[in-house]
């Protein structure tokens, strides 16, 4: 079941920047910061609020570190903005095989590692209204803080 926005990934050109953005103009401040390489990008969290399943609401902000990931072949096209969207759930493994069954294309076969050593896969955007949308399994996010 699918309990809750997990995050709003957002590309962005320049990493540190952004960061100072959101914090100097609503104070949110980097919950956690890693490098993806699997999926090549740079990136920070941002907690918004915690969630009545336990989990909590993030702004991801994301800078390509390759031309050729996703987040970089998407701002050749667009530019900086909305990436996507992310749902949370206790359960990626069988949230995504049910959308699978329903016929939304499903990008991974078996989830990757995303933020945090979350777990995560995604679902087509022109199978899902023009929105990539993530499916996530957080791991414990206290044990993950930096
Ligand atoms: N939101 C909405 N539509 C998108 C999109 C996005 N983020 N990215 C691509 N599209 C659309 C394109 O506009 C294009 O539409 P048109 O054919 O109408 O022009 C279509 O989807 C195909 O796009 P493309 O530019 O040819 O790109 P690809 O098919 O090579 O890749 C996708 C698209 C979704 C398969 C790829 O971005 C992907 O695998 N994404 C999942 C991984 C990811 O996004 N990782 C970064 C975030 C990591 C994290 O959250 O931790
Ligand atoms: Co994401």
């Amino acid at each position: 079941m699918l309990t809750r926005i997990d995050h709003i990934g957002i590309a962005c050109s320049d990493l540190d920047k952004t960061v100072e953005f959101y914090r100097a103009t609503y104070g949110f401040e980097v919950f956690h910061s890693e490098i993806n390489e699997e999926q090549g990008v740079r990136e920070a969290m941002l907690k918004i609020n915690e969630t009545s399943d336990g989990g909590a609401s993030y702004l991801q902000l994301l800078e390509p570190i390759r031309e050729d990931s996703a987040v970089g072949k998407w701002m050749a096209k667009n530019g900086e903005g909305v990436h996507h969207i992310a749902f949370g759930t206790a359960d990626v493994d069988t949230d995504s095989e049910a959308i699978r069954d329903k016929g939304v294309r499903v990008l991974y076969e078996q989830p990757r590692r995303g933020s945090m050593d979350s777990r995560i896969t995604f679902l087509h955007p022109k199978d899902c209204h023009g929105v990539l949308t993530e499916l996530v399994t957080a791991a414990d996010p206290a044990a993950h803080k930096d």
